[in-house]
């Protein structure tokens, strides 16, 4: 079994992580996690902190010249910002004043519900750590297990598709156009909707105000059979829902044609089934987005995320003082305006964690040669 944690509080010394269950001999190669890492800290709308950080990686533990070993991976990613906050953010010793200390809850964040619930009188905490700070961690993994999905030719790519309410059409786009996504600056690639989108951004940026958007993760290449239809935690539709919502500001995840299966009729959602002696099974459409009954069906897997407006807003909202109760209107010093291409690159991260979860429950494997023995006899077993 795979799994991981992070730690690491937004402006604190570091990100760390622990992977454990990851087979032996999967190449590591410390330049492509910093590419990834990079990919995330690009993106139109960005605040002034992309500006500060530089992410890199340090792997700590689990790899050895440059292949994992099987024991568990420790990695951890620097903040540079910890200069600015070392006085403010120690271990052990009181702030040196109350300037960080954090009493006036922003709506839409996890500040309030926090506070009250680990009984804190200052906010700071909850918000250091419920920052999307935290997925430049989970980036990391995802490039890791990223390695182990390229040995059996399974790719993920990412792109934007919405960004406020300027709207990339749907089915304009095939997967080599998708491959493209990284030469916008905001993830588009329509070059047309993409300069539309960084208007919009500047439109709200300029208001103090902030933007949401869609975005879709595609992986090509995984085979029949991942997730089971037995179980309702082994439903990889299920699992693929939980790891998208759980990143940062997420608040809706559709799979294949999504919500809008909902107001069409059944011969108009159902992908018809066809067989021809070279390919084996295929289907002409792909309404179920790769996933039939919780199982893979062999089709590209499509995941499409919504991203609510960033709640750190220049324009300041209503709320109360958690200490005086007193209702106030708060501005900030700091915020992003739109972080949805970013959190694309983050979608791709969590799409490639849950696969690579799948693939080692079902070819369960010590080292990357058995891992391998075992996906290909599957799949000489499936062609036969
Ligand atoms: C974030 C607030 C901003 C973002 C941060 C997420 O940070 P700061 O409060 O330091 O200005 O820049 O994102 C990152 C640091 C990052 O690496 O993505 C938040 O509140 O979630």
């Amino acid at each position: 079994m795979l799994r991981y944690l992070t730690a690491g509080e937004s402006h604190g010394p570091m990100l760390t992580a622990i992977i454990d269950g990851m087979p032996s001999n999967v190449e590591v190669n410390i330049a492509d996690i910093n590419e990834e890492l990079k990919r995330r800290q690009h993106g139109y709308g960005r605040g002034a902190r992309m500006k500060i950080e530089n992410d890199t990686v340090d792997i700590d533990s689990g790899v050895i010249y440059g292949k994992t070993t099987g024991a568990p991976i420790a990695l951890h990613i620097k903040n540079k910002d910890w200069e600015n906050w070392q006085s403010y953010m120690d271990a052990q010793n009181l702030p040196i004043d109350n300037k960080k200390t954090v009493t006036k809850p922003r709506p839409g964040h996890a500040d309030l519900s926090g506070a009250i619930k680990y009984n804190l009188n200052d906010i700071r905490p909850i918000l250091e750590r419920a920052s999307a700070r935290e997925t430049a961690a989970r980036v990391a993994i995802g490039a890791i297990v990223r390695q182990l999905l390229k040995a059996l030719s399974i790719e993920i790519y990412s792109h934007v598709i919405a960004i406020g309410s300027i709207l990339l059409p749907d089915g304009t786009y095939s997967l080599d156009d998708i491959k493209k996504a990284d030469e916008s600056p905001v993830r588009c690639i329509n070059p047309d909707i993409s300069k539309a989108m960084m208007s919009e951004i500047d439109k709200y940026s300029k208001n103090g105000d902030s933007l949401g958007g869609i975005f879709e993760v595609i992986v090509s290449g995984a085979p029949v059979g991942l997730g089971s239809h037995t179980q309702w935690d082994k439903k990889l539709d299920g699992l693929l829902a939980q790891a998208f919502m759980s990143i940062q500001a997420i608040k809706g995840v559709e799979i294949g044609l999504g919500f809008k299966a909902a107001s069409l009729p059944g011969s108009m959602v159902h992908d018809e089934i066809y067989f021809s002696s070279a390919n084996g099974y295929y289907r002409r459409t792909n309404n179920a987005g790769g996933i039939e009954g919780g199982i893979s069906n062999g089709e590209a897997i499509i995941v499409r995320a919504a991203m609510k407006p960033i709640p750190t807003l220049y324009k300041p909202l209503n709320s109360v003082d958690i200490i005086t109760k007193e209702p106030f209107k708060a501005s900030i010093e700091r915020s992003d305006t739109c972080a949805v291409p970013a959190a694309s690159i983050v979608g791709e991260a969590v799409a490639a964690w849950t696969i690579a979860c799948a693939v080692v429950e079902k070819f369960g494997a010590d080292s990357l040669e058995e891992l391998k023995r075992n996906y290909y006899g599957y799949i000489k077993q499936i062609r036969s």
